[in-house]
């Protein structure tokens, strides 16, 4: 049996993963680390919810050792767009919330750590097609910079200390729960809420921007499978690319236009052009694929005709 704590469990990716959990390991076993957000009613209604702030490791330790949690995930993360408007404050939750996590992991001797990376660990000299596993991190944004120093303090973690951590570089996520915050690649979820509620989209990167890109659903079964993984297995610890499309807005647009043929989309690209110009266009995923059998679900129409159904519903209810 596992006692996890979800720290960042009102964000988008932490809001679904820690529901997927609780479906998985029963609603007490997952225990739901918020820091101001108000978690949702589904949250509240599913098992414990705790407020966490991955800068506090006293009271880090008080939640810990109520829930006697042997597992943590750290969802909590300045991302890109935020993090070039406030580097500090990036550098200070990236990296000292992960210290604080790992060494709090370390000092309870938990079973499993995990620590989430992004396409962000890459920049403008990395390959840009198919981009490898192993290949030049010289990212550009703070983002980056305190996500190739979080893969590389987790692979220590695991080397120095003997502890299970593991993480992957997830690109681009879309979804419909819970909206994406600060990010480069809101732009791929914020253009179907527009698609839905006003028929027109302005997009903050130009018509070619081609990125990796991954449906929730997707998401969710990469995260929890590498943690399923047999570690004997794992060749990799903290940084695996995983992919499952990449597009460029165009042809998201174009894909909309198959169901809502009156869509319009127009650009007017501002500083987060540079950072989505310094990532991939998409990643090589063979050693995860290897290693514990990723296999994505989703590709562009899939996940838009799900994106347009969900939000279209939530539209009728007058929800957005
Ligand atoms: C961002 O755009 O900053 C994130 C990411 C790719 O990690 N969504």
């Amino acid at each position: 049996m596992k006692n996890i704590l979800v720290v960042g469990s009102a964000g988008q990716i932490g809001s679904e993963l820690t529901l997927a959990l609780r479906n998985i390991y029963g609603g007490d076993q997952v225990v739901a680390g918020v820091r101001k957000t108000k978690p949702s009613e589904k949250l509240l209604e599913t098992g414990p919810c705790e407020v966490v702030d991955a800068l506090d490791k006293e009271g880090l330790v008080a939640v810990v050792d109520k829930y006697k949690i042997d597992v943590i995930i750290n969802m909590a993360a300045i991302l890109s767009g935020t993090g070039e408007k406030n580097p500090m404050l990036a550098w200070d939750v990236n990296m000292n919330g992960l210290i604080n996590i790992l060494e709090l992991a370390r000092e309870r001797k938990m079973k499993q750590v995990l620590v989430p990376s992004s396409i962000a660990v890459f920049g403008p000299t990395t390959p840009v097609d198919n981009t490898p596993q192993e290949t030049i991190l010289k990212p550009t944004t703070i983002y980056g910079v305190t996500k190739v120093a979080g893969e590389l303090l987790g692979d220590y973690y695991v080397k120095k200390y003997g502890m299970d951590v593991r993480g992957l570089r997830y690109p681009g996520i879309i979804s419909h729960e819970t909206l994406p915050g600060g990010g480069t690649t809101d732009y791929a979820v914020a253009i179907y809420y527009e698609a839905i509620k006003n028929k027109k989209y302005t997009c903050f990167v130009n018509e070619n921007t081609r990125l990796p890109m991954m449906y929730m659903p997707d998401c969710l079964k990469a995260t929890i499978d590498l943690m399923e993984a047999d570690f004997d297995k794992l060749n990799y610890h903290c940084d695996y690319n995983v992919g499952a499309m990449d597009f460029t807005v165009a042809e998201m647009a174009e894909s909309i236009k198959k169901h809502i043929p009156e869509f319009e989309i127009s650009y007017e690209p501002d500083f987060r052009q540079d950072i989505a110009d310094s990532w991939p266009n998409s990643v090589d995923d063979s050693p995860a694929r290897k290693d514990w059998g990723w296999k994505p679900d989703y590709d562009l129409d899939a996940m838009t005709e799900d994106m347009l159904t969900a939000i279209g519903e939530k539209h009728k209810k007058g929800l957005i």
